[in-house]
């Protein structure tokens, strides 16, 4: 799919509006710092594009901004991840492979509505999405009982939640959107009642922990690739929330019994094998959260460098 693989693009988003916590707008720079794009560069090979700097949309987010259908910061999260869409898009347009950091998850609207649409513009094909999470984040604004966006990315990527307000995410539109068919969530563990019921009433794929510890990741990364279909471009969007907290502690809503880090390696190499990576999102590390702030926060910035690593081939001998 790519035209040359070996270029990647970055963005760095340094935002935290689509949940309460301050401190994850910090991950990008704390994972610059730890060495991730040097490593990227001189180790794997990749020539880096669009990397100089961390966003923080600070042009973006107004003074005022109350609640609408119950979302917190709407106007915010909604200009922030058009944004994101229009930087995500731009690198992909390109043929590079996209890489964000961020930031909560609400940011994943901007990431996969760009590569969304830039897929069907270059490709001619329609996105797949591989979402590593212990959280579905497919609550609408009326099943979330937070009012938190980065719990509702994936309702308004598939079009299950919809809007016609522009500022409210209205700018969303079919190129931007992905199908349930084509969307599979592995390592859930903390899935609210109506996001249960979304994701049977939609059909749409799920491998929990328990399907991890019944089957092992191997067969359950099989399953879920032969589900997307060979030749389909993935976008693959990695909440570090779904690693146990003994790897990450450092995130806004830890769930113990989570994926070991060598689980969550192994999903990320078992995807960059396919050849059908086309962007990697890595978010929700929150280097200002560890109780053991220190070492905690460095254990969990160490987490998310492997696994986009892994992502980008570190593994390949
Ligand atoms: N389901 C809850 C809500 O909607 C908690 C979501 C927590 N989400 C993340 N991202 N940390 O996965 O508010
Ligand atoms: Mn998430
Ligand atoms: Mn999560
Ligand atoms: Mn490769």
């Amino acid at each position: 799919f790519l035209s040359r693989p070996e270029d990647l693009g970055i963005v760095a988003v340094g935002f935290s509006g689509g949940q309460g916590k301050p401190g994850v707008d910090a991950a990008p720079t704390a994972l610059i710092e730890s060495g991730l794009l040097t490593q990227l560069r001189d180790e794997l090979g990749y020539t880096l594009h669009g990397h100089d700097a961390v966003q923080t949309y600070t042009d973006l987010v107004p003074a005022q901004d109350p609640p609408h259908r119950g979302m917190k910061n709407p106007r915010a999260v909604s200009a922030v991840t058009r944004r994101i869409a229009e930087q995500v898009y731009a690198q992909a347009r390109e043929g590079r492979l996209v890489l964000t950091l961020g930031g909560d998850h609400s940011i994943a609207i901007g990431t996969i509505a760009g590569s969304a649409k830039a897929t069907r513009e270059r490709l001619g094909r329609e996105l797949a999405v591989i979402w590593v999470d212990a959280h579905a984040d497919i609550n609408t604004p009326e099943t979330s009982g937070s009012g938190n966006v980065h719990g509702m990315p994936v309702s308004f990527l598939t079009g299950l939640a919809r809007e016609d307000k522009e500022e409210f995410f209205g700018w969303l539109t079919d190129e931007h959107r992905v199908s349930v068919k084509k969307l599979v969530y592995i390592g859930l563990r903390d899935v609210d009642a109506g996001e249960k019921r979304i994701l049977r009433e939609n059909g749409i794929k799920a491998f929990s922990m328990f399907d991890i510890d019944r089957h092992g990741i191997g067969r359950v990364m099989e399953m879920a690739l032969a589900h997307i279909g060979n030749d389909t471009p993935i976008h693959l969007s990695f909440d570090v929330d779904a690693l146990d907290p003994m790897w990450a502690p450092s995130t806004g809503t830890p769930v113990r019994g989570g994926l070991t880090l060598r689980e969550g390696d192994y999903i990320c190499e078992s995807v960059h094998q396919t050849g059908s990576l086309v962007a990697v999102d890595l978010v929700e590390v929150n280097p200002r959260l560890a109780s053991d702030a220190d070492l905690g926060a460095h254990e969990t910035v160490r987490a998310g460098c492997s696994i986009v690593r892994c992502a980008l081939g570190e593994s390949l001998l």
